[in-house]
Parts: structure tokens; sequence; C-alpha cells
């Protein structure tokens, strides 16, 4: 450690010839030098493993900007339709490996870390912190969906919000998740570009008035009471193999000014920094909020924030390049990831029209030809609703612009439905039971061209049971794009060696084209390759059985069954049924009943919205019964029981590839679609599932006999509950569960206390919201053939390739080619560099 130190600076050469220079391992090796001395102030001598992940992140970052800036290029010299993705969510988990992928310089990254002394790149990869900027499915599909249009070479841009604190950490004290507040911005994140020239002003509150025109036209102007700034943050989004640099541009809220200075001047210090605080505490925090409500009005105004200073930034766009706002429709197509971003259909008009002096007809056939929906929920208590006092309070010209664009609706309706008073008020945007409220979903659906569900089934109950009148009166509108999710971070960066195996079978263009897997299938009987197969996964078991052991001090047989349910803990994905079948296993085993030859390691993972009582619960519930199962000598061998701590998208890196069996439970009808299940099947897990959501288009695929199938169809249980369902009758046909809730009664999962479960034990017995009764005996005995199956290896992994080999159609590169298709027109744009910086194309 006494040698000189190396002070060689790199050589740019990635700014010239970017197919070549500056990607070896010698320039990443300079890059990181530079960035240690200069931008982070180390030597490589003292460098730890996170400046060294700094050091190669900002090299890295540096890789990417000649095709960050050609992208943006290509737009302004050939105006193009650009995709404009509005997502209060985007989980895009951790950067560095996937760049380095996209890239294709990891083996280059390995060689410049060896000459830091560092041997394994996973070292590094491991201390990077990941933006929590969302609570599950619905953000992350955000960040599937960015990855897959800059690999299809499609111009896009994700907006949303740069929150500075993302979904909270979750601990594991006594049983009880504890939740952690996610600082991840604390060690510096590498990977965003500021933007403050290019910041926006959004305004909140106060008042409307009428004015006249130079016309000598009335007119309405907003004259908000408080103002925010938006700061765009701008993270490079790189398509694998390709020159395509997307842009995820996440605002950051900051105050208008420091001080208010006449509130200052008259001596009100604390009220003249009232503003700058309420303003930064805007972006301050992701709710965390699954259904389940609080803090609505920073809600709104988090919405109205990311929104307003998206379709500003999308309008100024057009002005730089001298195009006319008029034809805002062929430069931009705005898709709405739900309806968080829903007030974009208020806020665009009110743009057009106030600030563009636009006409109503226009400015409305602007905004329709270019705003389409996203719906990724029938739960009733996830449908958005806000006070009509809270909204005049915030947005009072919104909610002018709203009740014109009702009352124009309203008419069209009267004309089609004379004298049907009742679907007036079933249509309106304003719901006029109890307390007022504007719903968000029917704004959407009206200012919409187009309105989609995330999956089959799911697309159809939205036609027949959320809205249906809209359905008849549009059904132009109304279609379907079943989710998907990338197979680059989801298979070839999580699951390197099934990569491996992969491109020695079919060659390495399955990454970009799923479906080459179905030649996967001609090897279904092919012993050496099945067994090369099980090999792939028996790695993946391994290293997560190492992870569980460190974490949770649980050891676990890599060769057992890994049985996952990871997801969001809520009562409808039914992780309490999941729970109620291991304690009928226990009992099994403790009777000496069994014929338990499959010995198991069940493994849930999952956050608890932090006031969802139940879910919280039922995550005590399921450590209530990994203690007394793991603890009892008798189950040594056969049954263990995990609950992973703080589930994100770095463990489900490493938890997808080690799983045997994905537990897909949901009440039928309840998940829109699921994505969880398409990252299982692609890494070769057989499904245990209910026909809800993707699973029944999963089961197609990959044929019934490939499938786990159990529990009550979506009409079943619309059958049970139109016809006053009682969980009694189903316990009672049912001496195995009756034993099982007993056991639970008696205080046996929480060290005698009988009152801790009550509340499941009384909503399971009571009125099952969620009819677990009625689906537990399918279950178990559907885990019974599930162990059977385990038993016989061959035909374990013949079905488990099976899985792979089709589930190609999950790829969200097929997703994102259906919406460019059939709802947003957009064709791919491919990027051209030459070496020449100047004659960028
Ligand atoms: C999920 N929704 C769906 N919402 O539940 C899932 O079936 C689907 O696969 C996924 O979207 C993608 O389409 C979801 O994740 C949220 O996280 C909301 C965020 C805002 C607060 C309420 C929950």
């Amino acid at each position: 450690s006494n040698e000189p130190f190396d002070l060689r600076l790199p050589t740019p050469g990635c700014y010239l010839d970017p197919e070549k220079a500056g990607m070896d391992s010698d320039a990443l090796f300079k890059g990181m030098t530079e960035h240690l001395f200069f931008t982070l102030g180390k030597l490589a001598t003292s460098a730890s493993p996170h400046d060294l992940y700094m050091a190669l992140s900002y090299a890295v970052k540096d890789r990417l900007m000649t095709r960050y800036l050609a992208s943006q290029e290509v737009i302004r010299k050939k105006p193009q339709k650009t995709v404009a993705y509005l997502s209060a969510e985007f989980l895009i988990g951790p950067q560095l490996s996937n760049n380095l992928l996209n890239l294709g310089i990891t083996k280059e990254a390995e060689d410049a870390l060896k000459r830091f002394g560092i041997e394994s790149l996973s070292t590094i990869l491991e201390v990077e912190e990941e933006p929590g900027l969302g609570n599950g499915g619905l953000g992350r599909l955000a960040a599937c969906y960015m990855e897959s249009l800059a690999s299809l070479q499609v111009p896009a841009v994700g907006y949303g919000i740069r929150y500075e604190f993302g979904i909270f950490n979750q601990l594991i004290r006594d049983g009880w998740q504890v939740e952690v507040t996610d600082k991840w911005l604390k060690g510096g994140w590498p990977w965003e570009l500021p933007q403050p020239d290019e910041s926006c002003f959004v305004g909140f509150g106060g008042r409307t008035e009428s004015y006249r025109d130079d016309k000598g036209k009335y007119r309405s102007r907003w004259v908000p009471s408080e103002h925010a700034i938006g700061v765009p943050h701008d993270v490079p989004v790189l398509g694998y193999r390709v020159n395509t640099c997307d842009r995820l541009r996440l605002w950051r809220a900051d105050a208008t000014e420091s001080f208010d200075f006449y509130a200052f001047n008259i001596g009100d210090y604390y009220g003249a920094v009232e503003e700058k605080v309420a303003s930064e505490t805007l972006s301050k925090v992701l709710y965390p909020n699954d259904g389940t409500d609080e803090g609505r009005r920073l809600r709104l105004k988090q919405q109205h924030f990311f929104v307003s200073c998206s379709l500003q930034d999308m309008l100024r766009s057009l002005e730089k390049r001298s195009i006319p706002v008029t034809e805002f429709a062929n430069h931009w197509t705005v898709q709405l990831n739900d309806t968080h971003p829903a007030i974009a259909v208020a806020e665009l008009m009110r743009l057009l029209i106030d600030q563009y002096q636009i006409g109503w007809d226009k400015a409305w056939n602007i905004t329709t030809s270019s705003v389409a929906y996203t719906n990724h929920t029938l739960l009733p208590e996830a449908l958005e609703k806000w006070d009509l006092s809270l909204f005049s309070d915030l947005l009072p010209r919104h909610l002018e612009i709203i009740y014109e664009i009702n009352w124009r609706f309203l008419q069209q309706l009267r004309l089609r439905y004379p004298g049907d008073d009742k679907i007036l008020q079933k249509l309106s945007i304003i719901d006029e039971e109890g307390s007022k409220s504007v719903r968000m979903a029917h704004l959407a659906t009206i200012g919409a061209h187009h309105i989609n569900g995330v999956a089959a089934l799911h697309s159809d109950l939205i036609k027949r049971q959320l809205l249906p009148e809209f359905a008849e009166l549009w059904p132009e509108k109304f279609t379907n794009v079943t989710n998907g999710v990338t197979p680059r971070r989801w298979v070839a960066l999580a699951n390197p060696s099934l990569s491996n195996l992969l491109e020695k079978e079919v060659g390495p263009d399955w990454i970009t084209n799923m479906e080459l897997l179905k030649k996967l299938e001609n090897k279904k009987d092919d012993a050496n390759f099945l067994q090369e197969f099980e090999e792939t996964k028996l790695r993946g078991k391994r290293k997560l059985a190492s992870f569980i052991h460190t974490k949770t001090g649980i050891l676990v047989d890599p060769s057992s069954l890994f049985d996952v349910q990871v997801k969001r803990i809520h009562q409808y994905k039914r992780q309490h049924l999941n729970a109620l079948q291991i304690i009928a296993q226990y009992l099994r085993i403790k009777n000496g009943t069994s014929n338990y030859k499959a010995p198991r390691t069940v493994i849930f993972g999952g956050k608890a919205a932090p006031g969802y009582f139940m879910a919280k619960l039922i995550i005590r519930f399921i450590n209530g019964i990994a203690d007394v199962v793991n603890s009892d000598p008798d189950m040594e061998g056969l049954l263990r029981v995990v609950f992973l701590p703080d589930y994100n998208v770095k463990l489900g890196e490493i938890v997808y590839p080690a799983t045997d069996l994905s537990e897909q439970i949901s009440t039928a009808g309840k998940e829109a679609s699921g994505t969880g299940n398409m990252k299982f099947a692609m890494n070769g897990a057989l499904t245990i599932g209910t026909l809800d959501g993707a699973n029944v288009e999963l089961r197609d695929l990959v044929k019934k006999e490939n499938f786990f199938l159990f529990g009550k169809t979506e009409s079943e249980i619309m059958h049970l509950k139109n016809n006053s369902y009682s969980p009694k009758t189903f316990i009672e046909k049912c001496p195995e569960l009756q034993e099982v809730i007993r056991l639970i009664e008696i205080g046996h999962f929480s060290n005698g206390d009988k009152e801790l479960f009550k509340p499941l034990l009384n909503s399971l017995t009571g009125n099952d919201p969620f009819f677990v009764m009625a689906d537990f005996e399918d279950y178990l005995n559907k885990q019974d053939e599930v162990s059977n199956f385990w038993n016989n290896k061959k035909a374990w992994n013949k079905m488990a390739l099976l899985n792979t080999a089709r589930s190609g159609y999950f790829s969200s590169d097929r997703s994102i080619r259906e919406y460019c298709e059939s709802i947003w027109k957009v064709s791919p744009m491919p990027v051209e560099i030459t070496c020449d910086i100047e004659e960028i194309t």
C-alpha cells in the first residue's frame, strides 16, 4: 500500500467513437480513476466498495451520454411522435448492472474492477441502493415499459416524481412489520442529471376570475395562491444493444423563493419560510397507501404537480422546435398509468385554453386525440375520488373545466338516452352521492381515446362490471394490453446460469425475441438437458438459501421444494390462504398422517401498507407460524417457513431464479394482471394459481397440464357473493380446516395468546370477504398434487422447461409493440451515431 498513486487521466475516447473507444476495460479503468479522484475526491488506494461503485457508475453514465444526446437530437431534427408515459411511480431497481448489460460491457467492467483488487462484480453491485419510487406492480410495470420502449427504439419520455423518500424499508421486529424511512439518496445517486434550466412553475389554490381578452371576449383565468417549482432530474434509459437512450424525467419540488419577502419585512419570519417548507414537502415522500387512504391533500398536490410540469414540458418542446401547439397530438401520445395522472385531461385543456388561447372544441380535440388511460384495478377502494371541497380548494380552475367537460358529456348522454336520469348520475364525473366528489376514472375515460385493462380477463371485467355504460357508449375505446416484463432484467441479469443455457441452446437473440424460447420444447424429453436445466435452478436456490441464512438466520435446504409468494401483502392476494395451508401440512406431520415426501421451504416476502391493520396482522401470523415450525424437531427436513424482510427489486432478482413453485392465489376477479407470475414462469417455476388476472393467459400458453389450477372462478365467486356466501358452510365440510382454526384459536402460533389473531379468524369465519374458506380445500388438495409431482423430478423438470419455453408472450417487448400499434400509433426510430459528434443524425 506504499506504492505510488497512479494519477494517469482517462482518455475520453467514448465521446469520439462510441462503438469502440471508451468501451474497453482500459478506458473504463481510466474513467473510474478519474471519477474517484475528481468527482469523489478519493484515492484509488483508499477507495471503499461504495466509492468504487460510484466511480464505475459515473464512468458508465459517461458512456451513455453520446446515445442519450443523439436520441434527443434525432427527435429535434426529424420530428416524430414521442410516447409520454405519465406515472406517479417508476420502480426502476438497481441501474449499474442493467446499464452494463445493455451497453454490452459487463466483462470489461469486471476486468477494470480487478485492477482495483475487486475480484467479483457482485461485491460492487451489492452496495447499490435502489430507488424505491413505487409501491409494487404498477410502478415496476412502468420501469419494464421504459426499458422495452428504449430497446424497441421508440422515442419516449417517462414522467414522474423524484421522491426524496421512496417506499419505506421494512424491518421485522417480534414478527411485526416496522417501517423505516428509505433514504436512498444519502450516499449520492450517480444516475441522474438535474436540469434546473428546464424547471417549470406550478400553481395551487387561489381563485378564478373572469376578464376580457384583447378581442373583448370574456375569459376565465386562474389566480393561484401558492406556487412550486418543478426541477427535472433526468435518468437515461438505454435500450438493449441499441443506440436509443430514452429519458425518465422525474420532477423534484422546490420553493418558488426561499423567502416571502413581504412576510419577512413585516416580521413574520416563520410565515415567510412556510411556503418554502410546504412546496418542498411536495416531492418528499411516496405514499405507501395501498388503497386505504391518508394524506389525501398532499397526494392530489403531488399528482397535479408532476402532471402540470410534464405537460408544460411537452408543450415547450413543441415551441422550441417551432411546431404549433395545435399539432400536439401528432407529436405526443400521453399514456396515463392509472388515474393518478388523470388530472392531465383538465390540465392540458387549461394550458391550451388559458395559456395558448385555443378554443374549447379544438382543445378538446387535441386532448382526446393524445390521451389514453390504463386501468390497473377493479377494487372499489382503489378507484380514486376527490372530495369536491378539497378539489375546488386546490384546483379551482380545473374544477371549472371539469364541470364544462361534464356538462357537454351529459348533454351528449341526454340525446342518446332521453329521460334516463339514472344513467346520467351513474356516468357523471361528479359523484353526487354523500359528500360530492370527482371520479378520476370517469374523467380519464371521457378524456381518453383508448382505455385498456392489463390482462384479458381484467379488460373484460372493466367492460362488464366497472364501466359497462361507458363500454356500451364507446365500444371502440375499450381494449386490452396484457402486461409484460423485461427479459433483460428478469432473466438475463437475474439468472445468468439459465441465460447461458438458453444462449447455448437457442442462440443469443432470445433476449430480444422471447418467442425463440419455443425451440426449447424440442428438449422436453432430453434427460441430459433437463438435468442441466435443473442445475441452473439449483444454483439459484443455493444463492437464495445463503441470503436467507444471512438475513434471518434460518437454514434451508436447497434441495427442498422452494414454494414462494412475493408481492404486496393484501387480503385479496390471500397470503393467509397459503399460511393456513402450511398449518394443515404441519398438523399432518405432527399427527403422523402426512404422506409428505416432498420437503418444502415456503417463502414469503412483501410489504403491507402502514395503515392496513389486517395486512400487518397477516405478516405477524406468518412469522408466528414460522417460529413454531422452524423450532420443532419433527419438522426437520420436511418443512421450513421463511418471511423475507424488505422485499424489493433487488431481492426479486434473487428470488425468481430460485423458485420451484409460484403462488398466484388471489380471489378470482381481484388481481388485475399480476406480473410476478410472468417472472416466475420465465425462470422455470411452476404455478399454483386461480383463474385470475394474467394467470388465465399463462395457463393457456403453457397448457393446462403444466399449471396447478385450483379455486372458484370469477363467476362462481360472484354467484357465492350474490347468494349470501357463508364461510361456515365450507368450514363445516372440512374437518382439517376446523383443526387448523382450532389450533390458531388456542394460541398455538402466538405463545398461548388467544387474542392476537382473533381479528383475522373473525374475518375468515365471519364474512370472509376474499373467499379464503371457499377455496381452502381445493387449494390443499392441489398442494398435495404438487408434492406428488415434485417426487418425479423428471416430470417436474419437463413441466418447468415448458413454462420457460412458452413464456415468451409475457415479454414487455410484446406489450409495448401492442401499445405502439393499437393505441399510440408510433413506430421505432433508430438512432444512428457516427464517430464525429458534429455529424449526429
Ligand atoms: C397492480 N396495481 C395490480 N397498484 O394490482 C396488478 O394486478 C398489476 O399486475 C399491476 O398493477 C400492473 O398492471 C398496483 O400495483 C398500486 O401499487 C397502487 C399505487 C398507488 C396507491 C394504491 C396502489
